[in-house]
């Protein structure tokens, strides 16, 4: 009597919270794999032919046409990957200087524009974004490598040549948190079974989306019906010790809880997803 209708209520909340994290899951790896081949129009077209057959205005435009193709993304943009025996000739061919993005004192950039920000300091390299979707055109110009996490996602997505997620972070005039997503772009010798040197040597450049998590994870579950019946978190689970709270407000909840699983691709980030009842039984 009293069990049955405790299993049937643990069965439902299974249900409904393996069906969101399926929804979750499931779109985030339709935006991947159009990033992904954003990354190759990017190598066809801009590297692929002389003169570049892309300028800002084109990826500008293109990427903010095919937005719908990238649920859960809320900007797409590339990045260059310039020598610091190149900067000079680089900067003067853009008419600006590489910026260097703060991350000791986020709260200081976050409302800066890049005209604002203080040019890179000297690096072996950089990572300077060239083309922006609309969305995120304040990163235009910013070095990437001078941001601890994209940096790490830089350095991991060229020596792999894999979609490579950061931890969730304060993203750049944002104020939730989110992650991004990085492609890296080849020149065409890189050998079919390259190792990691040899990525790196034949990298030009990086594609990225970031996804604020938070907004976007808000207007997935709004779509569903039912939604005032279940509380959703989401964690970054990828150090035990330290889950972080990526969406949904913090619980001290200790009655029914449903844990689903979340594969986002990136077999060095762990997520999942916890499902509670709003309301006691
Ligand atoms: N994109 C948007 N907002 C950000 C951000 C970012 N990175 N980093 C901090 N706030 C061009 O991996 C290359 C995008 C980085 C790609």
């Amino acid at each position: 009597l009293n069990e049955e209708i405790v299993l049937r209520r643990e069965e439902t909340l299974a249900n409904m919270c393996d069906e969101r994290a399926r929804m979750l899951q499931d779109q985030f790896n339709v935006s991947m794999n159009h990033v992904h081949a954003l990354a190759i129009l990017v190598s066809t077209f801009h590297h692929g032919k002389h003169p570049s057959a892309i300028d800002q205005k084109t990826f500008g435009e293109y990427t903010e046409r095919t937005a719908f193709e990238r649920p859960l993304t809320s900007g797409v943009a590339y990045a260059l990957k310039v020598p610091h025996s190149e900067r000079e000739q680089f900067e003067k061919q853009h008419g600006w200087t590489i910026k260097k993005m703060e991350t000791e004192d986020q709260t200081l950039v976050q409302d800066c524009i890049p005209d604002n920000l203080d040019p890179a300091p000297i690096q072996d390299e950089y990572a300077p974004v060239i083309f922006s979707q609309e969305t995120v055109s304040h990163i235009v110009s910013i070095d990437m490598m001078s941001g601890k996490e994209d940096r790490e996602n830089i350095l991991r997505a060229r020596a792999t040549g894999k979609g490579v997620l950061t931890s969730p972070f304060k993203l750049l005039k944002s104020n939730h948190l989110g992650v991004v997503l990085t492609f890296a772009v080849y020149n065409t010798d890189l050998p079919p079974k390259a190792t990691p040197q040899q990525r790196i040597e034949a990298t030009v450049g990086y594609l990225g989306a970031s996804y604020d998590v938070p907004s976007l994870v808000e207007k997935l579950l709004h779509q569903l019906a039912s939604k005032q019946m279940i509380m959703v978190n989401v964690y970054d689970i990828t150090n035990a010790s330290s889950p972080i709270n990526m969406y949904g407000t913090e619980v001290t909840d200790t009655g029914l809880l449903h844990i689903s699983n979340l594969d986002f691709g990136d077999p060095q980030r762990k997520h999942e997803m916890h499902c509670r009842f709003k309301q006691k039984p």
